[in-house]
């Protein structure tokens, strides 16, 4: 019987914000007591978790002062070493404070951006003490209820600027963060800009250094949108941009729910940790969740494990799979190669010429067999355990 436990190659790791998550919900109050860093290090450590992350303001209240930060600073690093964490990664809150009501860097009003880069660049100094190495940029409030309040041209304008400064911050200060990309389609605005990972992809080459950025996508924004996460992963991978994911799962169309990996939709699960096994992705997994509001802290510790053990199971899953005589004769049977794929690999003015005069019987090649009813049986006895 293999081991389930979390492999530290796997990087694990969990915000302050997602086993911290307090229960609250839009309609109701918290149901779990507050809980400090110091006990969500701790927790984490219990359950093997390879990493803690966070937001400037998870961390350091927001009016702390300087020798109050440095205290925070100094207890939180000790709490993570302690429990033998590293700090991966690091962000700004650009959504919570008031301030970022219309927006951070897509405000209608320059103060609010200058506040926002301002905020951006002193999260940038907390990661790099504490040896972050990735940084997050999800633009909680960037969006609108109502296109008449903004020009969303002009918003891609404002946010391109305020990326290249940050990233020239980056590079003066030497501080190496790869800056990684979230992109979300609503929730907590109406609808929000660059609304899915494609949107980054795009705009990506477009910045000032686009080799420093990539992005972070997260099972349940695409999901949330009905559309299928695993092939706006595999874009991301495809164009060398895969930086850092964030791991959960979601019922499609429903609100942000934020639930525990594989536990809504297993096959898509199972799909997507094959995506990143068999393409060596080896940046950060971070469980981007929270657990129920009616978990108590021991159901919080059953949440965590739960995420890092469902990924451990399908990550055996999918050797199961890639070694199942029958079903890589089945991969092989579908993927048909022939000799006329030279032709189509360059374009040549001869090759076009020789193309044309190909004996392609459209009717002989509809003919040939798929059985995709069998691999998909046979995929979805493995992930069932019978196979
Ligand atoms: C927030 C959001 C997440 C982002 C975090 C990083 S904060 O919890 O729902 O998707 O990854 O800012
Ligand atoms: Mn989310
Ligand atoms: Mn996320």
């Amino acid at each position: 019987m293999a081991s389930y436990d979390p492999d530290p190659k796997m990087k694990f790791s969990f915000g302050l914000w997602t086993v911290g998550n307090p229960g609250r919900d839009p309609f109701g109050l918290p149901t779990r007591e507050v809980i400090s860093p110091t006990e969500i290090c701790n927790l984490l450590g219990e359950v093997g978790a390879w990493g803690v992350n966070l937001h400037d303001t998870d961390l350091v209240p927001i009016d702390s002062t300087q020798q109050e930060r440095d205290r925070i600073v100094k207890d939180f690093k000790k709490s993570a070493k302690e429990n033998g964490l590293a700090i991966p990664m690091c962000s700004a809150n650009l959504f919570s404070e008031p301030i970022f009501k219309d927006g951070a860097y897509t405000s209608n009003n320059a103060r609010v951006r200058a506040y926002a880069v301002q905020k951006t660049i002193r999260a940038m100094d907390l990661g790099a003490e504490l040896g972050c190495k990735y940084y997050i940029c999800w633009g909680g409030r960037e969006g609108i209820e109502s296109d008449a309040t903004k020009d969303p041209v002009e918003a891609i304008k404002r946010f391109r600027e305020c990326i290249n400064f940050i990233c020239h911050y980056n590079k003066e200060q030497g501080y190496n963060y790869k800056v990684c990309f979230e992109a979300k389609p609503n929730e907590p605005r109406g609808h929000m800009y660059f609304a899915v990972t494609g949107s980054y992809l795009a705009v990506i080459p477009t910045l000032d250094f686009p080799e420093m950025c990539g992005v972070n996508p997260e099972v349940a924004h695409e999901h949330m949108a009905g559309l299928n996460f695993v092939h706006h992963v595999a874009q991301a991978i495809e164009a060398g941009k895969l930086f850092h994911i964030d791991l959960n799962d979601q019922e499609f169309g429903r609100y942000d729910q934020d639930f525990r990996f594989g536990s809504a939709n297993l096959k898509h699960a199972f799909f997507l940790v094959k995506l990143l096994q068999d393409h060596g992705y080896n940046g950060p997994r971070q469980f981007d969740a929270h657990a129920y509001r009616q978990a108590d802290y021991e159901d919080v510790e059953a949440f965590a494990s739960g995420c890092m053990r469902t990924y451990m199971i399908l990550k055996e899953k999918v050797d199961r799979w890639n070694g199942d005589k029958e079903i890589q004769q089945l991969v092989k049977l579908v993927n048909q190669s022939d000799p006329l794929e030279k032709l189509t690999k360059k374009f040549s003015a001869a090759n076009a010429q020789k193309l044309k005069q190909a004996p392609l019987d459209r009717h002989k090649i509809a003919s040939e067999r798929l059985p995709y009813e069998r691999l998909d049986q046979l995929t979805m006895e493995v992930i069932m355990g019978v196979r």
